[in-house]
């Protein structure tokens, strides 16, 4: 479900579209005004700081045009991925869609997990998660996953790890600046 990239001169009209300033950077602020736009609620800033973490390369904290090029095909793909799990359109992913969503991207977890997920993200009170959460949960989760295989080298799903470890573990994940 990978978007092909469109051209240049399309990006560079949405790229001087999302900065509102016309600094020629796109701010976490300007993101977010962006990633709102249809939705009338704002973007969770979470997802924004995880986002521009990703992709702002030179670390000056802003989304340059090159690095915009990079977060637009990341978001395209976000969202394509979002539509086709959400089957009955809603604009929302449910329990069953997510659980359909996961079990495609070879998670095994049973329904207590993701009814505590649902839980957790469902911010409208609808029982469902909005974009801004799907991408937050879904990246924390291949993240978490992928800092547990690290540990799990006999590949059992069982791991040994010191409360140094774990913290560690958990902060890499929640803080993914780098
Ligand atoms: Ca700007
Ligand atoms: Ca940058
Ligand atoms: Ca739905």
């Amino acid at each position: 479900m990978a978007t092909p990239m469109p051209d240049r001169q399309y990006l560079w009209n949405v790229f001087q579209g999302v900065d509102n300033d016309r600094s020629g950077f796109i701010s976490a602020t300007e993101l977010q005004t962006a990633l709102s736009n249809g939705t009338w609620r704002p973007f969770n800033p979470e997802t924004v700081r995880l986002m521009i973490g990703m992709f702002d390369k030179d670390g000056d904290g802003t989304i340059g045009f090159e690095e915009f090029c990079n977060l637009w095909k990341y978001i395209t793909d976000w969202l394509n991925c979002f539509k086709s799990f959400d089957r009955d359109s809603s604009g929302t992913i449910d329990k069953t869609e997510l659980k359909t969503a996961f079990t495609s991207f070879g998670f095994r977890l049973s329904d207590a997990f993701y009814d505590l997920v649902v839980k957790k993200f469902d911010r409208n009170q609808s029982d469902s998660i909005t974009f801004d959460d799907y991408i937050q949960i879904c990246v924390t989760l291949q993240s978490l996953t992928a800092a547990f295989r690290s540990h799990d080298k006999d590949m059992t799903g069982i791991i040994s790890i010191s409360y140094e470890e774990f913290l560690i573990m958990v902060v890499r994940t929640m803080f993914q600046t780098k």
